[in-house]
């Protein structure tokens, strides 16, 4: 199979690649669906300079038209940030969009996978999807998980979200063989807030031992992502009471509208923002900054 055939990477990219330079992944459904216009293009230009700012290039991952795009220009940022037309693509989706040429957002799942594709190491995103609540009726479960079981990325994120339910997230990820890593901390963070009330597998202090850990894994052919969680900078934080209080009330709501499969996460998403009147987006902006400061420190380090 030529790569070519279905994917565009940027020539900036490209060299980089050939040229062994520091990449960061970064996915595109926070773009279209995780937040609202115009944050949401203000947060991808952001990302983008803050992985630049720390030495390393960004490549934002989308599909265009059915073509697979790694590196987006202005334009195809501002398209996923405003046109509805554009699907939430997850593993199920990819080869639907590319092969029926419709435009699509990737996720964490699609995103690791169009990366490993590139061989792009490190992404960094907000946070995963993980075991929703309730998970043991609905067996909702995000196809995240299985991607992080299978393909060799290392995902940076402030930790899962509390729409999920993160005890059985972490228990799921055990199962699945995926290591939880705290950077600089021993307690799983909780997206919005900087602690979970659970504890990651492994605290690791430094960006190098963080691609130490990398390398060994698929050295070792240890296949399967990583999982790198850092907490949002202390200041920033809201807390976890104040976000289950909206959490539940958005859970309760989605509920009672019927809504399931792949509309419950940006569903949530959005209801959380509304009734936290924005707080929990400015909260989403700062933590991804940090994130992606974070996976560039770790593409630096890393050397296949
Ligand atoms: N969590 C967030 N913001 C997001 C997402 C998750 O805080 O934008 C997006 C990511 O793209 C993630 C996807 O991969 O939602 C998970 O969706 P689902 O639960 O349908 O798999
Ligand atoms: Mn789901």
């Amino acid at each position: 199979m030529k790569l070519d055939n279905y994917i565009d990477i940027s020539p900036e990219i490209l060299h980089a690649i050939k040229k062994k330079l520091p990449i960061v992944a970064l996915e595109s459904t926070i773009i279209s669906h995780g937040m609202p216009y115009p944050k949401n293009i203000e947060t991808a230009i952001m990302v983008e300079e803050t992985v630049r700012a720390n030495d390393a290039i960004p490549a934002t991952i989308a599909i265009i038209k059915g073509r697979i795009k790694v590196g987006l220009t202005r334009n195809e940022i501002d398209f996923l940030a405003t046109n509805d037309e554009v699907q939430k693509v997850s593993r199920r989706d990819l080869a639907v969009a590319v092969a029926q040429k419709t435009s699509g957002s990737t996720t964490v799942a699609s995103t690791m996978i169009i990366a490993s594709l590139a061989k792009i190491a490190v992404f960094a995103t907000g946070g995963i999807g993980g075991v929703h609540r309730g998970a043991e009726n609905t067996l909702d479960v995000s196809a995240d998980l299985e991607e992080l079981s299978k393909t060799n990325v290392c995902v940076v994120c402030a930790g899962a979200k509390a729409i999920l339910d993160i005890g059985l997230t972490l228990e799921y990820l055990e199962t699945i063989g995926v290591p939880v890593i705290g950077y600089k901390t021993s307690d799983l963070p909780a997206f919005y807030s900087t602690k979970s009330g659970f504890k990651v597998d492994y605290r690791i202090d430094s960006a190098a031992d963080i691609a130490q850990i990398l390398k060994t894994k698929w050295d070792l052919s240890i296949d399967g992502g990583v999982l790198v969680t850092i907490p949002i900078p202390q200041e920033f934080e809201l807390t976890l009471d104040i976000m289950n209080k909206a959490i539940n009330e958005a859970i309760t709501q989605a509920d009672s509208e019927n809504i399931i499969g792949k509309d419950i996460t940006p569903y949530l998403l959005s209801k959380v923002n509304e009734l936290t009147h924005g707080e929990s987006l400015e909260a989403n902006m700062k933590l991804i900054k940090n994130n992606a400061a974070l996976a560039a420190k770790i593409a630096s380090n890393y050397e296949s």
